[in-house]
């Protein structure tokens, strides 16, 4: 007989920095996907309902204050793995966000945070881009990989649900890599925005997410159920 489907609730980094007004990183209108992630943090259909945390030390990698001479949202950098010089994804340099210690790090207020069974943090290297919740894109446990996949794997979980922000950047690895830890993954796209929100860019990382298997739905799919 097949194993039950059990079902986690992933809410990725609603953070303050991810958010207008005051955020580094701001999404425009992050902040309001929390009132549809409450809803689906209130529906007991979920085993599991974790947050994660951009948890970034002062000078990490992403931030394009260490890279001189570069601009944060036009140059690029490759996300390299420090212990054997492999070099993976180029990606993007960023202002500086999500430093621990600072306001922008907090989840922010409105989010039920008493309904998360459990919180992670990630991109804790100072070394590595970490876009991923479970991990950077290298497979090395030596290298902050996240308590994640143990967690879920510990449940018994077999599908995720993905929601929070960013869309094309960490909801997006979030989802492929839920997919390659062989999980049944699911993107709601009502509880989700990102950093470029172009038509084209909308349209473009919803066949990559597809054509990845992740399947797309919306706050009316019958597979979000309360
Ligand atoms: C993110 C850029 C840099 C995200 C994190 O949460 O999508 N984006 N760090
Ligand atoms: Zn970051």
């Amino acid at each position: 007989m097949a194993a039950p489907k059990k079902s986690a609730l992933i809410v990725v980094d609603m953070q303050e920095d991810f958010c207008e007004p005051n955020g580094a990183l701001a999404v425009k209108d992050g902040r309001g996907v929390v009132n549809y992630i409450n809803e689906l943090l209130s529906y007991t259909g979920f085993s599991l309902k974790i947050a994660t945390q951009d948890f970034h030390p002062h000078d990490h990698i992403s931030f394009a204050s260490q890279h001189p001479g570069t601009k944060a949202f036009t140059s690029e950098h490759t996300i390299k793995n420090p212990e054997n010089g492999e070099e993976t994804q180029t990606t993007l340099l960023w202002p500086d966000h999500c430093v621990r210690g600072t306001k922008g790090v907090e989840l922010i207020p409105e989010l039920h945070q008493d309904k998360l069974s459990h919180t992670v943090h990630k991109g804790l290297d100072t070394r590595v881009e970490a876009y991923s919740a479970f991990g950077p894109p290298f497979r090395n446990p030596k290298i902050s990989m996240s308590e994640l996949d143990g967690i879920l794997k510990g449940a018994g979980i077999t599908d995720v649900f993905v929601v929070g922000l960013a869309y094309d950047f960490c909801v997006k690895c979030t989802a492929v890599d839920a997919m390659e830890h062989g999980y049944r993954t699911f993107l709601i796209e009502d509880g989700t925005k990102g950093v470029f929100q172009s038509k084209d860019a909308v349209e473009g990382l919803g066949k990559e997410l597809k054509e990845k298997g992740v399947e797309l739905v919306g706050a009316d799919s019958t597979v979000v159920q309360a």
